[in-house]
């Protein structure tokens, strides 16, 4: 059954073991993302956070920061996403439309005109040096100008003042940035609506980049097979997510922009503040006793980078098997926040992985890809020991590594300070064959019997070994 709102997710990860409450009294100010980040050491799960010095509102952090969680919010296992993922996320669909309702619980509490006060609800500071608090994980809902079509998606906002926010677009090519692009024009406003804390399919179809013209809302009612109701704003005319804990209602200011940040983006590092656009609340609504919903700054591999290389890499691993069969399998490693990639290949022929590299550099989302390792099929590219197995003891280093000057890099890597044009690196970490150049034939990898590891995986109950 598809999740209705947020608080029944949360249920269901309660049942699973995936959330703790903490009760204990947090501060907003770093203390509570401090207490996130040393949490996920010990052991990955979401935690609500009951309260939160200075605020009436819990805080729940980390709802789909892990493989499990975002299986259980798809209601789908890792085999059943496989399958479906080209149907889920790269084909538009309408077979189940919001839904709009007279109604909806989010409106439960409205504030509005002098009422309108953001600094009541407990939006966290995660960073010492950050440039304030910051809003990272609400779904923002806008319509085209010109075709009135629906789009949501999560841009970060900073909180200037009671009734104030910045929001960052990360790329020109961002959806709603392009909405507002079209009003600007005339020097008129952008309607907006922010939603925090939803069912996780909305939000799951608003954090991916999902291929072309798509209503990520009408697409998360296809994932869950059941539209999601909506219901319209108290002060425009945008339909929200009817159950949702809190929205924020309001306008991009034309022909404006004031300073925003530091923020510390996703590579771990502090982003010098700069002019950047602004939004002006004009009402805020939320439902009784409201969850204030937030994702993490910063680069902690358990945050939504998680996110990402589990859905995302799911979403490539399809493209790329569709131009090379040869592609087993295809992620990046968490700890390096998208830069560092892992293929196997089934290597059925010599030089193949080589082959294959320069094929993966045509796909436009490789710009993120610093390094790209390839190993054989006997390696799980999620494990990264057995990644690391393979670089040792498989890679010649003076004939095994291709350093390819000229290729396009991301805008914001500090290491090359953002150079348009950087130096990427191919480690072909497969066996070698003879023709490859080897002397003579690659020393197999130690191992008992097939036989054997089958014998002991159905006897495994009686050794009693738990
Ligand atoms: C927690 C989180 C924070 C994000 N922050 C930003 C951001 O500040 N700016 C941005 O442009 N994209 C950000 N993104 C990525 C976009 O939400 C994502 O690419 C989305 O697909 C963009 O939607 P659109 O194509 O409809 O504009 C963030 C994603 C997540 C999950
Ligand atoms: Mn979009």
């Amino acid at each position: 059954m598809p999740y209705r709102d947020l608080r029944e997710f949360i249920k269901r990860l309660e049942e699973e073991g995936e959330l703790i409450r903490v009760k204990a009294p947090v501060s907003w100010d770093q203390e509570l993302a401090e207490v996130f980040v040393r949490a996920c050491k010990e052991k990955n799960r979401a935690i609500l956070f009951e309260k939160v010095e200075g605020s009436e509102f819990p805080v729940l952090i980390g709802q789909l920061t892990s493989q499990k969680r975002v299986e259980l919010a798809l209601e789908r296992d890792s085999k059943e996403l496989d399958d479906e993922i080209e149907n889920l996320l790269n084909q538009p669909r309408n077979d189940f439309p919001p839904k709009i309702v007279g109604s909806g619980s989010c409106q439960e509490v409205v504030m509005t005109g002098d009422d309108v006060d953001l600094l009541k609800f407990p939006v966290p500071k995660f960073n010492e040096k950050e440039g304030g608090r910051y809003i990272t994980a609400g779904v923002s809902i806008s319509k085209d100008p010109e075709t009135g079509a629906r789009n949501a998606g999560i841009y970060r906002m900073m909180v200037r003042r009671e009734n104030e926010i910045n929001v960052n677009f990360g790329f020109p090519n961002r959806h709603m940035l392009r909405h507002f692009q079209k009003r600007e024009k005339e020097g008129k406003p952008l309607d907006v609506a922010v939603v925090i804390g939803c069912d996780p399919a909305v939000w799951l179809c608003a954090a991916l980049p999902l291929a072309g013209k798509i209503d990520e809302v009408a697409q998360a009612g296809a994932i869950r097979g059941k539209a999601v109701e909506m219901v319209k704003c108290k002060t425009n005319d945008l339909e929200v997510p009817a159950d949702a804990e809190m929205i924020l209602e309001g306008e991009l200011v034309p022909n404006l922009k004031r300073p925003e940040g530091p923020y510390v983006d996703f590579q771990g590092y502090y982003t010098k503040a700069k002019d950047n656009y602004v939004i002006s609340i004009k009402c805020i609504t939320h439902r009784k006793g409201a969850i204030y919903d937030t994702s993490m700054t910063g680069r902690l591999p358990e945050g939504e980078m998680e996110v990402y290389r589990y859905l995302l890499s799911k979403q490539q691993k399809t493209q790329l098997k569709k131009a090379i069969p040869e592609i087993v399998d295809f992620t990046f490693d968490p700890a390096s926040m998208g830069h560092i990639y892992i293929a196997s290949i089934s290597k059925e022929k010599p030089f193949l992985a080589k082959e294959i590299a320069d094929k993966i550099w045509s796909f436009p989302w490789s710009i993120m890809i610093k390094q790209l390792i390839i190993v054989d099929s006997d390696i799980d590219v999620n494990d990264p020991s057995q990644v690391m197995w393979a670089l040792a003891t498989r890679v010649d280093f003076e004939k095994d590594i291709y350093l390819l000057p000229g290729k396009q890099g991301p805008s914001f890597d500090v290491a090359t300070a953002g150079r348009p044009a950087v130096t990427k690196m191919v480690v072909d970490a497969t066996i070698k064959l003879p023709v490859e150049g080897y002397p003579g034939k690659f020393p197999e990898p130690g191992s008992p019997s097939k036989e054997v590891i089958e014998k002991v995986k159905k006897k495994w109950k009686e050794y009693g070994i738990r």
